[in-house]
């Protein structure tokens, strides 16, 4: 595949992708990739919401990752009796106007606070500070509704910028296949792969029939594109060490 478009939410104007689902999504181990690129920076107590999987029963939300001030990443997942295992990189500052790539691989096995970690342009940033801790063992399933760029339950934290390949695996990646999906579009194919928008001029799943529907009026741009090159490039040190040259990263 070639990458020919990206989705261009406004949130002025509430534009957000959605579909009301059944039991889908993974409800335990599992990675979330996207790539995305702000056009304003959230202010003081508002959220961008990449994506949300509300659970009708109860009103939770299964998944959630919203970028928050200054521009952190935060993510949490639910159980379905609502008990929470919320997370916050506040060591990431997401750039404005710059196109980022981003995951979040999460072990529902470990412990709370080690068991998501995230990954900027394939650079682990840690596992983050944990906000609310309980014991997520499997994530709440059930009739619902997914959204990109919108939360269902605060309905004015949208998404203001541009979202590309918005990808559900049901597994955990590593570091190195993370940081391989960096400069090419990912092959529909790939395994482990759930279900995925390539956002190439359409809301349509690439994977299975996960399609979205668009509320007002979502665009497209064929532009402005991910660059698909490393863009914060870390700078590396030489060093002289006993018996030779060392060198870090
Ligand atoms: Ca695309």
């Amino acid at each position: 595949m070639a990458n020919t478009h990206v989705l261009v939410l406004d949130r002025a104007s509430d534009q957000h992708a959605e579909i009301a689902s059944t039991s889908w999504l993974p409800s335990g181990d599992h990675t979330i990739f996207w790539r995305m690129k702000l056009a304003s920076l959230p202010g003081v107590g508002e959220e961008y919401t990449i994506i949300s999987r509300k659970i009708a029963a109860g009103g939770v939300h299964a998944y959630l990752i919203h970028v928050a001030p200054p521009s952190y990443i935060h993510a949490s997942i639910r159980r379905a009796d609502g008990g929470e295992s919320s997370v916050h990189w506040g060591n990431v500052e997401i750039p404005l106007g710059l196109w980022v790539t981003c995951a979040v691989t999460c072990d529902i096995s470990e412990a709370t606070a080690t068991e998501r970690e995230l990954f900027v342009d394939g650079v682990s940033r840690g596992n983050g500070t944990v906000d609310t801790s309980s014991n997520v063992t499997a994530i709440a399933t059930g009739a619902g509704e997914l959204n990109l760029g919108y939360n269902t339950k605060i309905a004015s934290q949208g998404f203001d910028g541009k979202l590309d390949e918005v990808l559900f695996f049901n597994t955990i990646l590593s570091q190195p296949q993370i940081a391989a999906m960096q400069n090419v579009e990912t092959d529909p194919g790939a395994a482990d792969l759930y279900c995925g928008w390539w956002l190439n001029n359409d809301l349509l799943d690439g994977v299975a029939s996960f399609d979205l529907t668009g509320v007002n009026s979502p665009t497209f741009d064929a532009t402005d594109l991910p660059d698909f090159v490393v863009k914060h490039p870390r700078a590396i040190s030489v060093t002289p060490s006993a018996g030779g040259i060392g060198f870090g990263i």
